[in-house]
């Protein structure tokens, strides 16, 4: 078999992506089209996504495309929404999931409908902006206009084709679709007043959207005949189809804007346990589950770098490793964290707040974050295994932050195992490689992350020091 060309959309939340790959037999070779900002914007109070500007630079990735392209596919980030009216046409702009509407929305509706029964049901960890929260949070007269509700990449892959349908592993993080028997949950929608018909027909990771319409044809320079292939399209479940290992001993860190940190598992976890844990059921690819927390992630750091109008990175990552260990300390999972603005100042309350030395410099604030995460990563990692009995001999590590260098070498010393850093873009592998599966060009899922493994850098990290500098640590801050 040859190679062939397959472009890709990523919608990350620190930049959108349009990548082409060239995959075949020991080929797999990632060339940029186009990285644009994806920056919410707030309008009269809420923040919304910039969604026509991010097509706009979807198109102009597409027309940038080598000749010869097989198929595209299109992931981002779970849960948010458009909603289209009966005409098709989108009713306002999508509403981005740190906005504040949902502040204590899914308070209300664990009240009225019961932990053990939304956790039976769909598996989720309980986060405020599930969709189903976001949902219970948008007004009635909205809700009465709408007739169906696309998540962001089948939004866009409606505007590309005009076809509708909901990509099964972003709805398994919509807190709506049933954990086991994969549907929709009418009980839920029922329960929630929503009609079962906002939700459009699932479609597989694989399947094809449609083919590109006349129009998106003619102003990208494509053919018409171009299919979008349906991806993993919530972005955490591609990443995840391209971590670079074999066998199934492994636990995972996608680590970009947030860490996900678990297991991939044949069944979902419902346990009480996993439930008080705040585990999440999510859907991967060929129906495995991703067995996962959210970590707040390099998120942190972000919106430290935008309070301090761009300091290089690298370099305050180098001071940052100069900084002695484990001082002070966050539980980086506080809901504080969520929204964005003013994080130096953020850190520094909750520091005091928990009685821990304030980090005054920003390579103390910096190193501080990096070690909360470790903290944190270690804890998600030893939970998973417990909770799923799923062992663990080391932890890939995939996304952006496998570029960090100090937090892959503290990641490992924390978890006390190996850590396998890269690729950078697995997101955008692991889009690729699903179409190609489709069209042929690779075999099943163990031969596309055979494939990553063989043809893309990769960084081994061994744990070092002292475990026990690391427990007590954990202890400081509350964590496992
Ligand atoms: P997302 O998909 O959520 O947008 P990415 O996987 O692209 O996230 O990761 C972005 C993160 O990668 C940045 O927030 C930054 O912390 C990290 N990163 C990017 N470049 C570097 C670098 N040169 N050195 C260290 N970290 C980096
Ligand atoms: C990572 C991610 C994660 C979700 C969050 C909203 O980009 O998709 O898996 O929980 O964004």
């Amino acid at each position: 078999a040859s190679s062939a060309v397959f472009a890709a959309v990523d919608f990350g939340a620190s930049s959108g992506r349009v990548m082409a790959a060239r995959v075949g037999p020991g080929t797999l070779e990632l060339e940029e089209l186009r990285r644009f900002p994806n920056r919410p914007v707030r309008v009269a109070g809420t923040l919304h996504w910039d969604i026509l500007g991010l097509y706009g630079n979807v198109l102009d990735g597409l027309r940038a495309a080598p000749a010869g392209l097989v198929s595209v596919g299109i992931d981002s980030w779970a849960v948010d929404y458009g909603l289209l009216d009966e005409r098709g046409a989108l009713l306002g702009n999508p509403v981005h999931y740190r906005d504040a509407r949902t502040d204590g929305v899914m308070e209300r509706v664990r009240a009225e409908l019961g932990d053990d029964h939304l956790y039976q049901v769909s598996g989720l960890q309980f986060l405020p902006f599930n969709t189903v929260y976001q949902l219970a949070a948008e007004s009635a007269d909205v809700l009465k206009r709408a007739r169906t509700l696309l998540l962001i990449p089948d939004l866009v892959g409606y505007w590309l084709t005009g076809r509708v349908g909901a990509e099964r592993t972003n709805a398994s993080t919509t807190g709506l679709l049933d954990a086991r028997g994969g549907v929709w949950s009418r009980a839920l929608l029922d329960r929630l007043g929503l009609p079962a018909e906002l939700l459009p027909d699932l479609r597989e990771p694989g399947d094809v959207v449609g083919t590109l319409r006349p129009d998106v044809a003619e102003e990208t320079g494509l053919r018409t005949d171009l299919p979008v292939t349906a991806v993993a399209s919530h972005d955490t479940a591609s990443a995840v189809a391209a971590v670079p290992a074999s066998g199934d001993r492994f636990g995972y860190i996608s680590c970009g804007t947030w860490s996900l940190v678990g297991v991939e598992l044949p069944a979902p976890v419902l346990t009480e346990a996993s439930r008080k844990a705040n585990f999440t059921n999510e859907g991967g690819v060929d129906g495995t589950v991703r067995y996962l927390r959210n970590v707040m992630g390099l998120w942190l750091v972000q919106e430290c770098l935008r309070a301090w109008d761009s300091p290089d990175l690298p370099s305050l990552l180098a001071e940052a490793a100069r900084v002695p260990a484990l001082r002070s300390l966050i539980d980086p999972d506080d809901p504080e964290f969520l929204p964005p603005g003013g994080m130096p100042a953020r850190i520094a309350a909750h520091c005091r707040r928990r009685g821990m030395p304030e980090p005054s410099t920003r390579a103390e604030i910096v190193r501080c974050v990096l070690d909360s995460l470790a903290l944190a990563h270690r804890a998600a990692i030893r939970q998973a295994a417990e909770l799923s009995g799923r062992e663990v001999e080391a932890v890939h590590l995939v996304g952006g932050g496998s570029r960090n260098e100090l937090l892959c070498q503290l990641t490992a010393d924390a978890c006390g195992l190996p850590v396998v850093a890269g690729p950078v873009e697995a997101t955008a592998l692991g889009n690729v490689l699903v179409q190609a599966r489709a069209h042929g060009v690779v075999g099943d899922l163990a031969e596309m992350r055979a494939l990553v493994a063989e043809t893309q850098p990769l960084r081994r990290y061994e744990p070092r020091g002292d475990e026990s500098a690391w427990s007590d640590a954990a202890a400081r801050i509350g964590l496992a």
